[in-house]
């Protein structure tokens, strides 16, 4: 079993005596109160480059790469980074993963290169799943890609630098169940209480070692590689309580007063619909969608709907049912219409490399914001109610954006009225204006016979809108 320092030693690994890190807990939780300002104000600074990126890319890359999938010949249902719950693999054996774990064709620049020509504005990556293995090279566990594996280099660093070399923002997945630390145990039928499984019992008596031993990763997380995002996961664990999660909110704060954190660092989310529930204020920045997008746009309300390209988030060699780039690049419109941010997932191969098919994928999405990004980046949701049959709206201050995913086939795109007018229109792609006309349910455009994009065409209305 791969030794994790006593929390004493570890913290003198990193400079600080138990006292010292209550005291300074204590001291940064209260400055916190103090220091990182809930202020509606400060939350929409903190907020503003989240709402104008609104594309982003969640990568899930960790030791479940080296199975993809497979355990001892038998092929998984389940997503592949669960594959120590599903195949009841104890914690001794699944370390053994480590030993392969030698991603050689890990390119930090090819990685943050696909983002961005992606049209991708920040990257959210896996610093610990749920299988507690340290994607970093960290002081608190020797669990972790440095000490453990042949590779023995830091790939979050390289990432972080080249985020930052390439003007892409840098962020950190985090689990709170942790399959991995001792404080922490199984207890189901035929389940190894060692292995991984949907739900962890904590030991009577070592829940604080375990949130200290959160912070002190969390601690090292944030100022070696300054993430402008904690994405939360695994909170849903019984022995896991709001106040826990307001408790780590105040901590991670107060390391970075202009931080993100999602709403899965406390209990408010309401299951994979992920939005926060409203009985109360929940910690959290924003709702967190889980391969699915709200029915409707969500008016005030800050999300992100995370989505795999297939139907894993972890590599798995034969998983091939990929979306299509029309469904992704519809998703993405989807999405944005309705005020959220999309989230969407690679899975690398335990060489380093991101899967072909996310490529050429992802290739085709930038292709399409080449072009009309301008509807998507820093637009807000639709002034629509209804659905649009022909497809969806984003807004800017005297802009419209018109995505047509049904071209029509008499050229008459109908316009329903939104309170404001239609000044002119023109198509993204064109510099001449489209014939607008009023009509009884709003306005009326003559559209050109072709639609010059089968997967959506952007047209661009100006607008005066209402006072
Ligand atoms: O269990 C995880 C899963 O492995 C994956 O990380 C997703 C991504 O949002 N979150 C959890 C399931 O809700």
């Amino acid at each position: 079993m791969k030794k994790l320092l006593p929390v004493s030693l570890l913290l003198g690994a990193i400079g600080l005596s138990m006292c010292e890190l209550n005291a300074a807990f204590s001291t940064e939780a209260s400055a916190a109160g103090q220091s990182a300002s809930t202020s509606a104000a400060d939350r929409d600074t903190r907020m503003a480059w989240w709402r104008q990126a609104r594309f982003g890319m969640f990568i899930h890359w960790g030791l479940y790469a080296v199975p993809a999938g497979e355990y001892n010949g038998q092929r998984s249902k389940e997503i592949g980074e669960w594959i120590m719950s599903w195949a009841n693999i104890p914690r001794a054996q699944y370390e053994q993963f480590a030993t392969p774990f030698n991603p050689v064709k890990f390119d930090a620049a090819s990685w943050v290169r696909t983002a961005k020509d992606a049209g991708m504005k920040y990257i959210v990556i896996t610093s610990k799943h749920h299988d507690g293995f340290a994607m970093y090279d960290g002081a608190v566990s020797s669990y972790d890609i440095v000490d453990s594996t042949p590779f023995k280099k830091d790939p979050m660093r390289a990432l972080a630098d080249e985020a930052k070399r390439q003007g892409m923002t840098f962020a950190f997945y985090y689990s709170i169940m942790d399959w991995h630390h001792p404080s922490q145990y199984v207890d189901a039928p035929e389940k190894d209480p060692t292995a991984g499984h949907g739900q962890t019992k904590m030991r009577e008596g070592r829940k604080r070692e375990y949130v200290d031993y959160m912070k002190a990763q969390l601690r090292e997380l944030i100022t070696k590689y300054d993430p402008a995002v904690l994405w939360f996961d695994g909170e849903w664990v019984n022995w896991w309580t709001e106040e826990d999660g307001q408790a780590l909110y105040a901590y991670v704060r107060s390391l970075k007063p202009g931080i993100l954190i999602n709403n899965r660092v406390g209990k408010g989310r309401k299951g994979m619909e992920g939005l926060s529930k409203t009985d109360r204020t929940y910690a959290g920045d924003f709702g967190t969608p889980e391969q699915q997008i709200p029915a409707s746009g969500l008016p005030g309300v800050d999300w992100e709907s995370c989505m795999t390209m297939n139907d894993t988030w972890g590599f798995k060699s034969y998983d091939d049912n990929w979306k299509s780039s029309q469904l992704l690049i519809r998703n993405l419109i989807d999405i944005v219409s309705k005020g959220g941010n999309y989230l969407l997932n690679v899975g690398p191969t335990a060489e380093g490399e991101i899967p072909a098919p996310s490529v050429e994928r992802l290739a085709a999405i930038g292709k399409w914001l080449k072009v009309n990004g301008d509807a998507v980046y820093g637009t807000s949701a639709s002034p629509f109610t209804a659905q649009l049959s022909w497809g969806r709206a984003t807004r800017k201050p005297g802009k419209l954006y018109l995505h047509v995913f049904n071209w029509p086939a008499d050229g008459q795109l109908e316009v329903p009225s939104f309170g404001g007018s239609i000044v002119s229109a023109r198509l993204m792609t064109g510099a001449s204006g489209l014939d607008v006309k009023p009509s009884a349910s709003g306005f009326m455009i003559t559209l050109p016979a072709q639609a010059p994009d089968p997967i959506a065409s952007v047209i661009v209305a100006d607008t005066r809108d209402a006072k």
